[in-house]
């Protein structure tokens, strides 16, 4: 059996977080050639899929009288409610057509249950319901990790940080992510990030 110890995780390349879409990040869509570049040299590719219900609770719009980017408490902690996005089987939720999806080994979908919202690849925003993606890639052995996607400051740091703390070496490329940089978001995750010992690359 070849030993694998690598493997690149693209966060959430998904028509919804693309220039046009729903919750659009700034430039997300210039990524993605590079992104196809790394799949060709890191054996091991996973891609999520942020994937909701639509009556998803991180929705603005299922919240009576509640604005998109405003912050509510929920039962697991504070949530920001977005502009509906990546709803289960809409175009948004489809992955950007430029993105090369065949390299692919696994295909994660996260952020399926209306009650809880799920940024990190790894737990749902309680930082506790696993999504099993630990358990995946240390089955392949699987040790370092390369994060890229989208948005640098929610889903592709949470992701980061979770994985750091469950042990994996960690590197996010920060010019293959795009963030949404709400309230100072960008710079409190850069922080975050280097607190839980990932190493930010260009
Ligand atoms: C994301 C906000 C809401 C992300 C997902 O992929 O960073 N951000 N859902
Ligand atoms: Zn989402």
């Amino acid at each position: 059996m070849t030993e694998v110890t690598e493997a690149l995780i693209v966060i959430d390349v998904q028509n919804d977080f693309c220039p046009g879409g729903a919750l659009a990040v700034a430039g997300g869509d210039e990524i993605i050639p590079r992104i196809n570049a790394l799949m060709q040299e890191i054996p091991v590719t996973v891609l999520t899929q942020d994937w909701h219900p639509e009556d998803h609770s991180s929705f603005a719009s299922n919240h009576p009288s509640a604005e998109p980017f405003s912050v509510i408490e929920m039962p697991y902690g504070p949530q920001t409610l977005w502009p509906a996005h990546c709803v289960q089987g809409n175009a948004g939720a489809a992955f950007h057509p430029a993105l090369t999806l065949d390299p692919a080994d696994m295909i994660l979908r996260k952020g399926f249950r209306a009650a809880i919202d799920s940024y990190s690849a790894f737990y749902e925003n309680d930082h506790v319901t696993p999504t099993g993606l630990a358990g995946y890639l240390r089955e392949r052995g699987v040790t370092d990790l390369t994060f890229t996607g989208l948005a640098l400051d929610f889903c592709v740091a949470w992701s980061a940080i979770d994985a750091a703390k469950l042990g994996f070496t960690v590197r996010v490329l920060e010019g293959a992510c795009r963030a949404i940089d709400l309230n100072g978001s960008l710079e409190a995750a850069r922080k975050a990030m280097v607190a839980a010992g990932v190493t930010l690359a260009k």
